[in-house]
């Protein structure tokens, strides 16, 4: 059967990456409404062979859709979303503003599909460091048992959207100028810098960054006291965040173990062997789907413990496609 889908905020990053993965994936579409801020309304928007006109929000659109995918600020889906649902219209939503709520599903379909079915009208979409830790630990955990986690992300500016790319691209060719580098998005120039602080700072001198990587891991894997720090670090990298990654597992624990583990897990593609320079790195993960993982090795600092590299492309796997599968499971299984 085929879907009436919104996208708001089709114009910016993660909305016109939702576009293409909607492509992509042939999700049958019977009209795409994209919506988008007041400023925007008229830009044209192509998706396959169509070309589509951009209109401003209104509760009418959200009757319409049967499905609309936020692609929004905290603030904008926390006054949006409501009404959207209040028309019928299932909300599967990219921002902060529902994941913690209880009765909102936080959902990455490798890990934790069967909760969309409980979901209240609002699927939230978790953030995307966290999205592409747990593709890559769940399968670890199912074998192993996760008794703690250490993570430190290098995270991309398409973290910060359209507006992040943009800096660093300003930012590089200053500094090839000479000229002074700017910084508007984020709180130092970026280009040939490493910025360890993504977000506010929350609790115990921790960034909201690090601690959705805490909060949200645990709502997702249904773990709600398993042990995770994290450092969150802006890197000057355009696409796909990469995240060092040391467990500590309550069963002995091999390499070879956690390589064959991953080898059949959904989502994930293994690229490991050191010998041969292989090992995932952003430039290379980019514009694809699936969660890359590589330089498994023991933990020698720990009895049961593996450190391992995993990098994906957050537009994609960290936000997009994540949030079009989680629509691929309500059309088929009629939750909407
Ligand atoms: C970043 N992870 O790289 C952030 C962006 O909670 O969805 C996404 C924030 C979120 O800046």
């Amino acid at each position: 059967k085929e879907v009436t889908m919104a996208i708001v905020g089709a114009t910016g990053a993660v909305g016109q990456e939702m576009m293409k993965v909607l492509a992509e994936r042939d999700f049958k579409i019977d009209e795409l409404i994209c919506l988008a801020d007041p400023r925007e309304e008229g830009t044209q928007l192509k998706f396959k062979d169509e070309v589509i006109t951009v209109q401003k929000v209104t509760e009418e659109a959200f009757r319409k859709a049967d499905i609309a995918l936020f692609a929004v600020g905290t603030e904008i889906s926390k006054e949006l979303a409501p009404i959207a649902v209040k028309n019928n219209c299932v909300v599967i939503d990219n921002s902060y503003a529902f994941r913690l709520e209880e009765g909102v599903p936080l959902v990455v379909p490798e890990v934790n599909a069967e909760d969309i079915k409980s979901h209240k009208g609002i699927i939230a979409n978790p953030n995307c460091s966290t999205i592409i830790m747990t593709v890559a630990i769940n399968p670890i955990h199912k074998e192993y048992g996760l008794k703690r986690v250490v993570v430190s992300t290098y995270q991309a500016v398409s973290g910060a959207g359209k507006a992040g790319i943009d800096e660093l691209d300003e930012h590089i060719k200053a500094y090839m100028k000479g000229e002074e580098m700017k910084p508007s998005v984020f709180q130092y120039p970026i280009a040939f810098n490493l910025i360890p602080h993504i977000d506010v700072f929350v609790e115990h001198d921790y960034t909201r960054e690090e601690m959705k990587m805490v909060w949200e891991t645990r709502k997702i894997m249904h773990l709600l006291d398993l042990k995770i720090a994290a450092t969150a670090v802006r890197v000057p990298v355009y696409r796909s965040h990469s995240e060092s990654i040391n467990l500590e597992t309550y069963k002995p624990v091999t390499p070879e173990g956690v390589r064959e583990v991953l080898s059949r897990a959904p989502g994930v593609i293994v690229q490991d062997n050191p010998q041969e320079k292989l090992y995932p790195m952003p430039l290379y993960t980019s514009h694809k789907d699936e969660v890359f993982v590589g330089r498994i090795r023991k933990d020698i600092s720990t009895e049961n413990g593996i450190a391992m590299w995993v990098v994906a492309d957050q537009i994609r796997k960290g936000a997009a496609t994540n949030a079009v599968q989680i629509a691929e499971i309500v059309v088929k299984d009629n939750l909407y």
